[in-house]
């Protein structure tokens, strides 16, 4: 489709006034006390946190934060890889505070159901690919992939295949932190604190090229090589035991791992072969991440099951869900009873503000844009930018995903032998620096918000360069 930057009518709405008053009732240090005294928080070592006090976030605007002592941070990873629409969406609070009045819940048991959740399951119909016409929901990730668990087992019992019960998924990917999300990921540190998982869930290797390939695999080979190991661990459970695979098209938490081309139609033909679901975990892909509505567009592949959640309502109200292709929505609506719910599924008021968010997206072409003007223009500025850094080995990503290698030696691609130390350093830098980047390992993530300006991308890129050169210099490095 041709497209011009001028076709688009979006507009980033005006920042507030500095006057603009906010929430923010009390000191920071009030706020730190109080927060150290009654507040544990998700994947925090709550000792060291509270020694040394949490930044209070107040308020937020398009794709800038403020904290409580007046700083303005640029948003390079939208909240939590979801504020897609950017902060301070007028349209999104309205819908909220309509829907709030007109009927702020009721559920959708018991053969009733209400406006918000059938206009967005249409609209989800118009927007997935084709073969999606069907959405069941839920209130995060986590709780839709223990959806897509009990989808795929239903499945199969429909079927009377009982037997096809494991599901196979990746070392160093992340599913939520569910008892069900947390053994589906492959975070050895998750599960390391959890001594009962959900039984009949294995996992094979990840493909990540630049920590895991041999010396003499080009990317191509390497990620066709790991597709395969899904084949081979197929075998040996027997196909007649296999259920489903899932995946994240490309890794968000465990580091923005983007597997070369050859990867995501190995494993479709895999799992074709030997009749095994597919599920494609979109959690950090969907709603525009990459360009395409989702990622599996981007890599060319065709699921089975799409697991959604943060995009989908830009994370202004919590909200998840599953889609599920036409067959499997068959079986699933053809035979009886589904035993699975929850009491906030398809939730009114997160249903409305997900259908003004899907408008959003769709009707100010902030998807198009990512596509064919603020994506590839992100790309290249930071491949101008790290071409020759001392620190920065490779840049992976499409659209507005990047995750930064970083490594000692950039040109024999060593690597530090503290890397976890070394994000750690850089994120420090970024947080110093005012901006958000996250850490994962010895790889830097960035992933703002989709509604990011040229002029915004340039403004993260340089403060990101700053923070890693600090952090080369810092280690002697230059
Ligand atoms: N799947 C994927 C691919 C995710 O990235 C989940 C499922 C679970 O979603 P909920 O809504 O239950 O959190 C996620 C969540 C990080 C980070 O630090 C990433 C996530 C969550 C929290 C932190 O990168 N992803």
């Amino acid at each position: 489709m041709s497209y011009r930057t001028e076709d688009i009518a979006y507009v980033q709405p005006a920042e507030p006034a500095a006057s603009t008053p906010t929430a923010q009732q009390r000191s920071t240090a009030e706020y730190r006390a109080l927060d150290a005294a009654h507040h544990i928080h998700p994947f925090s070592d709550m000792g060291a946190l509270n020694r040394s006090g949490s930044r209070v976030i107040v308020k937020a605007h398009g794709v800038y934060l403020w904290d409580s002592e007046g700083s303005k941070i640029i948003d390079g990873m939208a909240g939590l890889w979801c504020v897609n629409v950017g902060y301070g969406r007028k349209e999104l609070a309205d819908a909220a505070y309509r829907q709030m009045q007109e009927l702020p819940y009721y559920n959708t048991f018991f053969k009733t159901t209400h406006p918000p959740v059938i206009e967005l399951s249409a609209l989800l119909a118009e927007l997935a690919p084709e073969p999606f016409n069907h959405f069941f929901y839920c209130n995060s990730g986590s709780e839709g992939n223990d959806t897509v668990l009990r989808i795929v087992h239903r499945y199969w019992a429909t079927l009377g295949k009982h037997s096809k019960k494991v599901v196979i998924s990746r070392k160093n990917g992340y599913h939520g932190s569910t008892i069900a999300g947390g053994t589906l990921g492959g975070m050895e540190y998750m599960h390391e604190q959890m001594p009962s998982k959900v039984e009949n869930i294995v996992h094979i290797d990840q493909p990540y090229f630049f920590g895991e390939a041999k010396s003499d695999q080009t990317p191509e080979e390497f990620a066709l090589a790991r597709a395969q190991q899904l084949e081979t661990k197929i075998l040996e459970i027997g196909a007649q035991n296999v259920a489903a695979f899932i995946g994240e098209p490309f890794q968000g938490a465990g580091g923005v791992i983007f597997p070369a081309s050859t990867y995501w139609p190995e494993i479709e033909r895999i799992c074709r072969k030997y009749d095994i679901l597919l599920v494609a975990d979109e959690v950090i892909g969907g709603f525009g991440r990459t360009g395409e509505w989702f990622a599996h567009q981007h890599f060319g592949f065709e699921p089975d099951l799409i697991t959604m959640a943060k995009g989908l309502t830009s994370g202004y109200v919590p909200m998840g869900a599953v889609g599920l292709n036409d067959r499997v929505a068959k079986a699933i609506v053809e035979n009886g009873e589904f035993n699975h719910g929850l009491t906030y599924s398809g939730h009114p008021v997160a249903a409305a503000v997900a259908v003004a968010n899907l408008k959003l997206l769709r009707d100010e072409k902030i998807v198009q844009r990512v596509k064919t003007d603020t994506g590839p223009y992100f790309q290249k500025k930071l491949r101008d930018t790290f071409a020759h850094h001392p620190i920065v080995v490779e840049i992976a990503g499409a659209g507005l995903v990047a995750g930064l290698q970083l490594a000692e030696e950039p040109a024999s691609r060593k690597r530090f032998a503290n890397g976890g130390d070394v994000g750690g350093v850089c994120r420090d830098f970024c947080f110093n620096g005012n901006l958000i980047m996250r850490a994962s390992g010895d790889r830097m993530l960035l992933s703002p918000p989709l509604v990011i300006t040229r002029q915004e991308i340039d403004e993260l890129v340089s403060k990101a360069k700053k923070a890693i050169d600090a952090t080369a210099q810092q280690l002697g490095i230059s």
